[in-house]
C-alpha cells in the first residue's frame, strides 16, 4: 500500500477521539424509591461511568413528557420531566460531568412534539389558530387518510381530530404529531430552544429522526416498493440539507459541540450530504445497517460475518476524509449486544462481550457504549404480553396478534429476541432486590432475574470483568491515535467466523482478530503476516508474533504490527 493512503488526512477533534456512554435516564438509577429512574440517580453514579474511561454522555430524553413513548414525545422542552427530578437535578448532574472532565450531550427530539405540547393544545383548536400552521393537517380524501403513509407503531401515519375535522401528521404514535419543518416560526422554535440549553453548557446534541424533517412535496402515497420500509421514503425530503444548514447557521456554528443524527431511512450514498464537513450540516450519524443485521420487523434474523464485514467495509468507502462516521452495535431500540451478535449462554457471555467491547473500540468511527453492555447485561426473558411496556410492541401486539396475523406464540419469541424492552430493563447495581436499580417493590419495568450474577458491584471488583475489560480497551483506543484515525482495511472478507482487520496511522499499524464463534480456530493470517506484539487478549492468552493463531472460541486480540 502506497504511504499515501495511510496519512492522516482527518483533522483531529474531540468529538473525533471521544467514547460516547449512552443513559437511558428512566432504566439507569432511581434516588428517591420510585421505580424510576432520574437525574439524581444519574448523578450518583457519575463515578461508575467516569471509570469506564468515556469523555461524553449523551442523555436519552429528559424533557417533560406524558411518556406514550418514554419521553421521545416532549411536552415542554424547557422542562425537566417530574419523574426525573427539577431543573436543579439537572443543573448539578451537568456540573458534576464537567467536574469529572467529561461532557454532556442531549436528546433532540423535533421531528414531532407530544400531542400535550402546548403547540398542538392550540394547533387542534381551531383552523384559523396561529398555531395551526405548527403541524401538518389535511382534510380527509375521498373519507379517508390523506394519503396511505403507515406510523413505524403501527396504523395509518393520521389521525382524525374532531375539533376541526382534519387529519395531522403522524410518523410514530398518534400522540407524537409531527412537526411542520416549512414553517419558519417552527424552526425559529426549535433553535431557540437549542440555544436553551446550549447556555447552560451542554455539549451538543444527538438528534432524533432528523432525516424526517422535511416532508415530500404534496405528500404522495408511499409508493408498493416501500411499503415494507417506508423510512426511506419519510428521509431525505427536499428541504433537509436547507434547515440542517440553517440550523448550523443559526445555533451549531455558535458553540463547539458535537452533533449526531440519528439516521433512519438515510442510505450510504446520501450519507456524505449529510456529514461531508464543507457542507457545515452534522458531524455524523448512526447508520442503521448493522443493527438491521439481527432483525427483520419483530423477527430475530440469521446474519453472517461477512455481511457484517461488508458494511463496515462500505461505510469506510462511502466516507471519505471530510466525512465522519460513528461506531454503535446496540441501543434503547435494540436488543441487548451480547444477545444480538454474541452469543449470551453462560460459557461464552463473558468471552464474547469482550470480544464486541474490543470490535467497537477498534473500529473506524466515534464509539457509543450503551448502559448495560459494559456489563454483558442480556436480553429479558419475556414470556408474556404483560411484561413489555413499549408502546411499539403494544401497537404491534392489537395489530398483528389480536387480528389473528400472527400467533401468540410467534410473536413472543421474536420479541424475545428483537424488543426493545430487552435494553430497556434497569441497570443491575448488586446482588440486593431488583439489582439495587430501585428500593421500591417494583420497578417500572421489571430487572432481569439474571442481576444476581451480572451487576456492577462485582464486576467493578473484579479483575477480568467484562466493565473493567471495556475500561481497559477504552484506555487503549485513547491512547493509540490510530484506532480514531488509522485507515481501516479489512483483511479477509469472506472467512466466515473470523473478523481480521488493520488500523494504520503514519507508520504505526494495529491488528485485530475477532473469532466470532465457540469453536477453536487456528487462524493463517492472509498474505503471509505476521501478527505482532500482542497488547490485547480477551481471554488472557500470551501467544506472541505468530503466523498461525491458536484462536479459542470468542477469543478477541489486538497486535501492534511494528514495522
Ligand atoms: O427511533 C427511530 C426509529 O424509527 C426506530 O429506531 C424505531 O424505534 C423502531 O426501531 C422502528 O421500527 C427514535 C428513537 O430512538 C425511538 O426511541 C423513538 O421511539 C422514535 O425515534 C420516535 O421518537
Ligand atoms: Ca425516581
Amino acid at each position: 500500500m502506497p504511504s499515501s493512503d495511510n496519512d492522516n488526512a482527518y483533522q483531529p477533534k474531540w468529538w473525533k477521539e471521544a467514547v460516547v456512554y449512552h443513559v437511558y435516564p428512566r432504566s439507569f438509577k432511581d434516588s428517591n424509591g420510585d421505580g424510576i429512574g432520574d437525574l439524581n440517580g444519574i448523578a450518583s453514579k457519575l463515578d461508575y461511568i467516569e471509570r469506564l474511561g468515556v469523555s461524553v454522555i449523551w442523555l436519552s430524553p429528559h424533557f417533560d413528557s406524558p411518556n406514550a413513548d418514554n419521553g421521545y414525545d416532549v411536552r415542554d422542552y424547557r422542562k425537566v420531566m417530574t419523574d426525573f427530578g427539577t431543573m436543579a437535578d439537572f443543573d448539578a448532574l451537568l456540573k458534576g460531568v464537567k467536574q469529572r472532565n467529561m461532557k454532556l450531550i442531549l436528546d433532540l427530539v423535533v421531528n414531532h412534539t407530544s400531542d400535550e405540547h402546548a403547540w398542538f393544545q392550540e394547533s387542534r383548536k381551531s383552523k384559523e389558530n396561529p398555531y395551526r400552521d405548527y403541524y401538518i393537517w389535511r382534510p380527509a380524501k375521498y373519507e379517508h387518510e390523506p394519503n396511505n403513509w403507515t406510523s413505524f407503531f403501527s396504523g395509518p401515519a393520521w389521525t382524525l381530530d374532531p375539533a376541526t375535522d382534519e387529519y395531522y401528521l403522524h410518523l410514530f404514535a398518534a400522540k407524537q404529531p409531527d412537526l411542520n419543518w416549512e414553517n419558519p416560526k417552527v424552526r425559529r422554535e426549535v433553535y431557540d430552544l437549542m440555544r436553551f440549553w446550549l447556555d447552560k453548557g451542554v455539549d451538543g446534541f444527538r438528534m432524533d429522526v432528523i432525516p424526517f424533517i422535511s416532508k415530500r412535496e404534496g405528500l404522495p402515497d408511499l409508493p408498493p416498493e416501500y411499503l415494507a420500509r417506508p423510512q426511506f421514503f419519510y428521509a431525505m425530503g427536499p428541504n433537509l440539507h436547507e434547515y440542517l444548514r440553517e440550523m448550523n447557521r443559526e445555533v451549531l456554528s455558535q458553540y463547539d459541540v458535537m452533533t449526531v443524527g440519528e439516521a433512519f431511512g438515510v442510505t450510504l450514498e446520501q450519507t456524505p450530504s449529510l456529514v461531508d464537513q464543507r457542507r457545515h450540516e452534522l458531524n455524523m450519524i448512526f447508520n442503521f445497517d448493522v443493527v438491521l443485521l439481527h432483525s427483520e420487523g419483530v423477527r430475530r434474523r440469521a446474519w453472517t460475518l461477512p455481511e457484517l464485514k461488508a458494511i463496515y467495509t462500505s461505510e469506510d468507502k462511502a466516507l471519505d476524509t471530510n466525512s465522519w462516521n460513528t461506531v454503535f452495535l446496540s441501543n434503547h431500540d435494540n436488543p441487548r449486544v451480547v444477545s444480538a451478535f454474541g452469543d449470551d449462554s453462560p460459557a461464552y457471555r463473558a468471552a464474547s462481550a469482550k470480544l464486541l467491547a474490543t470490535m467497537l473500540l477498534t473500529l473506524k468511527g466515534t464509539p457509543f457504549i450503551y448502559q448495560g453492555d459494559e456489563l454483558g447485561m442480556t436480553n429479558y426473558p419475556f414470556t408474556s404480553i404483560e411484561q413489555f411496556d413499549d408502546i411499539q410492541v403494544k401497537n404491534g401486539w392489537k395489530a398483528e396478534v389480536l387480528t389473528g396475523k400472527v400467533t401468540a406464540d410467534e410473536y413472543l419469541a421474536g420479541l424475545r429476541g428483537t424488543s426493545r424492552d430487552n435494553a430497556r430493563t434497569p441497570m443491575q447495581w448488586d446482588g440486593s432486590p431488583n439489582g439495587g436499580f430501585t428500593t421500591a417493590d417494583k420497578p417500572w419495568l421489571a430487572v432481569n432475574p439474571n442481576y444476581t450474577e451480572i451487576n456492577a458491584a462485582r464486576e467493578v471488583q473484579e479483575a477480568g470483568s467484562i466493565y473493567n475489560y471495556f475500561a481497559e480497551m477504552v484506555e487503549f483506543r485513547r491512547k493509540t491515535p490510530a484506532l480514531a484515525h488509522g485507515v481501516y482495511r479489512d483483511l479477509d472478507p469472506q472467512h466466515a467466523n473470523v473478523f481480521a482487520y488493520t488500523r494504520t496511522l503514519g507508520s504505526e499499524t494495529y491488528l485485530v482478530v475477532l473469532n466470532f464463534s465457540k469453536n477453536d480456530t487456528d487462524y493463517l493470517l492472509p498474505g503471509g503476516i505476521e501478527a505482532g506484539t500482542l497488547k490485547i487478549s480477551n481471554l488472557g492468552s500470551s501467544e506472541g508474533n505468530v503466523a498461525v493463531l491458536k484462536l479459542k472460541g470468542w477469543e478477541a486480540r489486538v497486535y501492534r504490527q511494528t514495522p
